[in-house]
């Protein structure tokens, strides 16, 4: 691959990975394929709609490029991109990347308020976003200080005409040379949720897809030319971004994506429509994918592999899964700033209610409070180093400062490390949730709470479901505790619903005349819990 810019070769580099200069990594992920005789071969399926081969991907990508450009937008700034899983999104990140623009793909599932933030924290040149999300995105626009120069739609709602990107793809040209980068040059950001709800974007470089492809695809997986991807998990997630596009594009292979809300059903209907070889999910997709199947049996006997990230996934679902589909459930750790997943279990080595051992090409170690390493058996924060982290976060100094240390990226989990080296979760450092595998901070949601007119104050902490997986809990001390009932619960449940994400809002509400509190007036959470 020495032309294309990247040599892998275990006895040349401690990553078995090196860069030419002025490599830009849409050559080795794109272009490369043609190169290598793969223009027929299907690179994507898209559910309800076509295919789209290798050729056709390399003929988009150089299109969506040239629109980008044409947008006036110029080298190192950056496009946020609010897109569904579909083709556009492959053309609109890659482009980007092959003009030196830097793609920014945010969670779909966010707000105006949220948008808003992310326009203005990031200074972008341009929004580009599905029409499904366009109220939200609108409105961001309409409320941000920060007025990027362009926003577009990637296709009218009625497929009709007006201002587009499939419009303007349609009409431009089809030939782009790749911007010269680097392989530690900015290349894409993504944006992690921090504790008081104000994300951080996590600036990646353009050798860190390479690298957990390599690590985790070749490492973990064993992904081929023959492996058919296909991702519960959304492109916009670091997790949904590997599954479904930077692992199946570096080994040739294909992915299949499907737009909107995944459920038991309609994953389901894909893996026995489409018959992937490998599957993505998370955690509470699997609980309720395992109830379902328990109603009706699936043909999943296309999977040779299963893979679970985002949060812990229960042992009891692990077991449960191998009972009835027969293929065990790869669960692993792995972040936006990591990129993808550095603690895995394996195929011929899995181990319920485990992360697993670090994967090929990470180290992981676990600090006491002092700063030393753990005894095993005694818990501590996970740290990670490895060649795909985020060096820095956009515009944070003080985070970046304190999350990325000399190489080390500090995850905020509690973890044990068994005598044999195999790594257990324990928990968050701070008071973050995993909902269905996606940040959420209780400290946003109790904002909100306290917005209400009969509200004084809230609290919010993580309560385990029936499948012991945590979910937002609320605990409300109200102006006048006389007025707590189902009721009110209810209206405080739709308050929160019309302006916080899907996913974030308390799943139980529980009324007290007092919360918990330290001589100070901290909120003592462990209490609640
Ligand atoms: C938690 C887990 C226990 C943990 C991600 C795979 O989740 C991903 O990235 P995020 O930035 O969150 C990172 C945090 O989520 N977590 C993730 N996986 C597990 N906890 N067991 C797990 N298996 O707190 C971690 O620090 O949203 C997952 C690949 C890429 C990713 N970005």
């Amino acid at each position: 691959m020495r032309d294309l810019g990247v040599v892998v070769d275990r006895s040349t580099s401690p990553s078995g990975l090196s860069f030419s200069p002025g490599f830009n990594v849409v050559v080795p992920f794109i272009d490369r394929h043609l190169v290598e005789g793969r223009g027929e071969t299907v690179a994507i399926r898209e559910v309800g709609g076509g295919e789209v081969t290798y050729a056709e991907l390399a003929e988009n990508v150089n299109r969506c490029g040239n629109v980008l450009t044409g947008l006036g937008i110029e080298r190192g700034e950056r496009a946020l991109m609010i897109v569904k899983d579909c083709p556009a999104f492959f053309y609109l990140f890659w482009g980007a990347i092959k003009a030196g623009i830097v793609p920014v793909p945010l969670n779909t599932l966010l707000r105006a308020h949220d948008y808003c933030f992310m326009i203005e924290d990031s200074g972008c040149a341009a929004v580009i976003y599905s029409p499904e999300f366009a109220d939200e995105v609108e409105s961001a626009l309409e409320q941000a200080r920060h007025k990027p120069r362009a926003r577009l739609l990637t296709e009218s709602e009625q497929g009709s005409g007006s201002d587009t990107l499939r419009a303007r793809i349609a009409e431009t040209s089809a030939e782009l040379a790749p911007v010269p980068a680097d392989a530690e040059a900015d290349c894409f950001w993504l944006y992690s949720s921090g504790t008081t709800g104000t994300p951080k974007g996590a600036v990646h470089a353009h050798r860190d897809m390479v690298v957990t492809s390599e690590f985790y695809g070749r490492g973990i997986l064993g992904v081929s030319e023959d492996d058919l991807c296909f991702s519960a998990a959304k492109l916009f997630f670091a997790y949904g971004l590997g599954n479904a596009m930077t692992v199946p594009l570096w080994f040739g292979a294909s992915s299949v994506l499907m737009a909107g809300r995944p459920t038991p059903e309609n994953t389901f209907d894909v893996i026995e429509r489409y018959r992937p070889s490998l599957y993505f999910g998370v955690p509470t997709l699997y609980a309720a994918q395992l109830r379902s199947l328990a109603e009706a049996r699936r043909d999943l006997s296309s999977l040779r592999a299963c893979v679970s990230a985002g949060e812990a996934l229960p042992a009891d679902i692990f077991r449960r899964w191998k009972e009835m589909v027969g293929c065990p459930i790869l669960d692993g750790i792995g972040s936006t700033e990591a990129l993808h997943i550095f603690i895995s279990n394996r195929m011929e080595d899995h181990r319920p209610g485990c992360s697993g051992r670090p994967v090929q090409g990470y180290d992981a170690r676990v600090l006491g409070d002092s700063g030393r390493e753990q005894p095993a058996g005694e818990s501590g924060h996970l740290m990670v180093r490895g060649a795909s982290t985020a060096r820095y976060y956009w515009n944070n100094p003080e985070k970046t400062k304190a999350t990325m240390q000399d190489g080390w990226l500090n995850t905020g989990d509690t973890y044990i490390r068994d005598e044999e080296g195999y790594y257990y979760y324990c928990g968050r450092n701070d008071d973050m949730l995993k909902v269905g595998g996606i940040w959420c901070s209780p400290f946003e949601i109790e904002a909100k709470l306290i917005e209400h007119p009969k509200v004084l104050e809230a609290a919010v902490i993580g309560r385990p479901d029936a499948d012991g997986l945590l979910k937002p809990a609320a605990f409300v001390v109200l102006n006048d505790h006389g007025d707590a009932c189902d009721a009110l619960a209810e209206e405080l449940l739709q308050h929160c619903k019309s302006s916080l994400a899907r996913y974030k809002y308390p799943r139980w509400f529980s009324f007290l005349e007092q919360l918990p509190k330290t001589a100070t007036g901290k909120i003592q959470r462990f209490k609640l819990r």
